[in-house]
């Protein structure tokens, strides 16, 4: 389980890094936020990888689930609301050698930071976006968000809300380039954990949407499938997240379906009669905009400042 760290050349001695290596400040999300079963899986992640925690960084925008970084013991940029997949985006632009996770509401990420987040889907730089859906704005205590269910009551729409919710998962796949899209639950840590590693180890933005449970503004809000889990399909496949045991047993409902088949995932993602969880698509080939933002990165100084000077040259009169 732990391994030798391998690009750290001043430690006079190996490093073996173990769960309170990831620790950071005392979480104050309420007691049962689903928050929690995530960062507990990212910080198990990180160790199982041996992850350095100085080349780990968290983003996130604002809200409840936004509070991550501080709760690794890793870097962190605690961003404005929205502006989650921008920043990240821009360490992702510079830094392709960090590993690089993010954390987003369903307010933060398909409300005022929806732009960001169909460009970050384009430009498919490398990393793990996790978006909390909890359905509500969590932080500023229940206001109606784009996936609040119709008629649920809000404290913007004390009637009950009057649209339907956005579908995050047909929104993501309807985006140019969109490369890895899953769709895992809170309340099963071995499907949360084993999602959390495959987006990890893709080859582009991985976006995964987390049925988060808020039990304090949503209280019961996923009971439905936590009692009768038969509302909940899994997804197998060889390709999709790897999922044995208890994990697998607590969904009776299973269908293969193959991560590559982008037609067959939007049929799965609109289907409103039941729940998927699993690995709705993967393209390991999609463009990645990171890769032309990384040019020149290994240029010596001489040779920035000698190819400034050329280009300055052009404009000489
Ligand atoms: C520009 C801006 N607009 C509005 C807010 C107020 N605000 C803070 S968090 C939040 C909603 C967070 O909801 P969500 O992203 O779903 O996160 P949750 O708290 O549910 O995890 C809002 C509207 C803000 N901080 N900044
Ligand atoms: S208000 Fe909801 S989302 Fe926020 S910490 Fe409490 S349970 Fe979690
Ligand atoms: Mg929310």
């Amino acid at each position: 389980m732990f391994g030798l760290k391998q690009d750290w050349v001043l430690d006079p001695q190996p490093r073996y890094f173990v769960l309170e290596d990831y620790e950071g400040a005392t979480p104050r999300w309420c007691p049962g936020c689903g928050d929690n079963a995530a960062l507990t899986a990212v910080q198990k992640l990180a160790r199982d990888e041996q992850l350095l925690p100085e080349k780990t960084v968290v983003v996130s925008g604002i809200g409840c689930s936004s509070r991550f970084p501080h709760y690794m013991k890793t870097y962190g940029f605690h961003g404005l609301h929205g502006r989650a997949l921008p920043v990240a985006s821009g360490v992702r632009a510079r830094r392709p050698d960090l590993n690089l996770f993010v954390a987003t509401g369903d307010g933060d990420c398909c409300a005022i930071g929806t732009g960001h987040w169909v460009h970050a889907i384009r430009y498919n730089m490398k990393m793990t976006v996790m978006m909390f859906d909890n359905n509500i704005y969590g932080l500023t205590k229940m206001q109606t968000s784009p996936t609040t269910g119709l008629g649920q009551y809000s404290l913007t729409h004390p009637d009950g809300a009057v649209l339907s919710p956005i579908n995050p998962l047909s929104v993501t796949l309807g985006i140019t380039n969109v490369s890895f899209l899953a769709q895992t639950v809170d309340w099963n840590p071995i499907h949360l954990y084993a999602t959390i590693k495959a987006a990890h180890h893709h080859n582009g933005l991985a976006f995964i949407r987390i049925l988060q449970r808020c039990p304090h503004y949503m209280d019961g809000l996923f009971d439905p499938l936590q009692k009768d889990p038969s509302g909940v399909t899994l997804l197998t496949h060889p390709d999709g997240i790897p999922i044995e045991g208890a994990g697998a047993r607590a969904f009776p409902n299973k269908v293969e379906h193959d991560p590559s088949n982008i037609d067959e995932a939007r049929r799965i993602a609109g289907d409103v009669t039941s729940t998927p969880i699993g690995l709705l698509y993967r393209n390991d080939n999609a463009q990645r905009y990171d890769e032309w933002t990384a040019r020149g990165i290994d240029m010596s100084v001489e040779d920035k400042l000698g190819a400034l000077e050329k280009e300055l040259d052009r404009f000489l009169v």
